[in-house]
């Protein structure tokens, strides 16, 4: 039995946030049903289309173990089916823009009233406040979260990260609440609403700048790079490169190929109980006792020139071969892996982190598995449902339907056309 089997979602999201919410929920064994708009669905399904008449990956990779019925709530009858559905399920889960569940007639009191088992899950921009009406998408909160201001160079502008933190992130903090809430609810015996707003999942994930903002008001940062060359810190917790954001210092450094390879580089931590192994490896002996080097303290002003000679050392071989050789002496590193390189790793496929999934439309893919592992609820994923696949079973089997009601539902076009996935134009 899955960890979370007999749990039924109601799955009401779209895009990024909600659905790899969703999509976790569905690898523990819940029933996650996922409501879309008759007709297109959800948007992305024809977002970056790369098969024609497939949807596509970045629908694909975020919908994996669910079922999708389309309904209209715009119409009468698809807003009925909804509320039946809500009756039966242990949670809600959406990311509409502010005010859209609302609108539907679909308030936490009128659920909580319906049923008072349902946890009612939210992504939004922004929490209670002045933005809290606002429409957000990943880099809005990158940058609203703390994360933009302090990534990127001290000399260049702010930079948002290729990890999707708003998104995924706060995808992974409302799958917790989730829990959570059911967990609340097998003493409580109700449901609650869970939270999250995407400004508040980055930055919890930011909380060591804003512990550096603090540090900051008594005295300079002194293990980023610009106390060592000696520029003054301003107000605000800076862009640091690639500082490690521990006490250690830590760099980017090149390897050979470099020139052509834009991944040929290793990330090289000067952790202080190796500091010795680090100065033999690279043929600075002298630098374990030399008073200039031999303390962290003393490192400290000297950061470009040790890293400077460090990748001097780095650049006569491949990350690989470095790491081999670090990894002996337990110096910690680790190789820049471009995507291919992910792709084609064999561990990652042997754990099921990197799987392949078969489509019956765009054919074998690529997707990533589930990154949590439960010993006694291993995750098997199987593809995304094409739009609509399963509105007849969950009007039979799930709401316990009978033919004629089907008929009339279908007959007032509240769940579309069935038959074929359809999509909406590429961005
Ligand atoms: N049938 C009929 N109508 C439907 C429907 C269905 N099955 N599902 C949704 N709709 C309607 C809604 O009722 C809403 O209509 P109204 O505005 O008339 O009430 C409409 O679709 C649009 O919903 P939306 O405003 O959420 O969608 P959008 O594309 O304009 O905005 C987004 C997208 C992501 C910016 C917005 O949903 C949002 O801010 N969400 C919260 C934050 C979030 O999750 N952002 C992450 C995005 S990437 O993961």
């Amino acid at each position: 039995m899955k960890a979370l089997e007999g749990v039924r979602i109601l799955d009401f999201t779209h895009v990024q946030s909600g659905p790899t919410c969703t999509q976790l929920l569905a690898w523990f064994g819940a029933d996650v049903i996922k409501v879309e708009r008759p007709g297109t669905g959800d948007i992305t399904r024809g977002q970056l289309c790369d098969v024609p008449e497939a949807d596509s990956l970045y629908f694909t990779m975020l919908n994996h173990n669910k079922r999708s019925i389309t309904l209209d709530t715009k119409n009468p009858q698809g807003m009925e089916v909804l509320w039946e559905m809500a009756k039966v399920c242990d949670v809600l889960v959406e990311n509409f823009a502010p005010g859209v569940l609302d609108r539907m007639g679909f308030s936490w009191e009128r659920l909580h009233e319906v049923n008072p088992r349902l946890i009612v899950a939210s992504v939004k921009g922004f929490g209670p406040g002045p933005y809290a009406d606002c429409k957000v998408y990943e880099n809005v909160a990158q940058c609203a979260g703390g994360s933009a201001s302090t990534t990127g160079f001290r000399d260049g502008p702010p930079l948002v990260t290729g990890a999707q933190i708003g998104d995924s992130g706060t995808g992974l903090h409302l799958a917790l609440g989730i829990v959570t809430a059911l967990f609340h609810r097998t003493t409580s015996g109700l449901g609650q609403k869970v939270d999250c707003a995407m400004q508040d999942g980055v930055l919890n994930l930011c909380r060591i700048k804003l512990r550096d903002q603090q540090r900051l008001e008594h005295g300079p940062l002194k293990e980023y790079s610009q106390f060592g060359e000696g520029i003054p810190f301003g107000k605000a917790v800076p862009r640091a490169g690639n500082d490690s954001g521990g006490g250690q210092p830590g760099r980017i450094l090149k390897c050979k190929g470099w020139e052509t390879d834009p991944d040929a580089y290793i990330y090289f931590i000067t952790q202080t109980p190796v500091w010795g192994a680090i100065c033999d490896v690279i043929g600075e002996p002298g630098w374990k006792t030399d008073p200039d080097y031999a303390k962290p303290a003393a490192r400290l002003p000297r950061l470009n020139e040790i890293f400077g000679r460090i990748e001097q050392w780095t650049m006569t071989m491949t990350k690989f071969e470095a790491m081999d050789i670090l990894n002996i002496y337990h110096i910690p590193c680790g190789p820049i892996l471009s995507m291919k390189e992910i792709a084609e790793e064999t561990s990652l496929r042997e754990t099921g982190t990197v799987v392949e999934v078969d489509h019956p439309t765009r054919g074998k893919y690529l997707s990533v598995g589930n990154p949590i592992k439960l010993s006694a609820s291993p995750t098997e994923v199987t593809r995304s449902p094409l739009l609509g696949e399963h509105t007849d079973e969950i009007l039979r089997d799930v709401l316990k339907f009978d033919d004629s009601r089907i008929a009339a539902i279908m007959a007032s076009g509240a769940t579309g056309a069935t038959e074929a996935p359809s999509r909406v134009a590429a961005e």
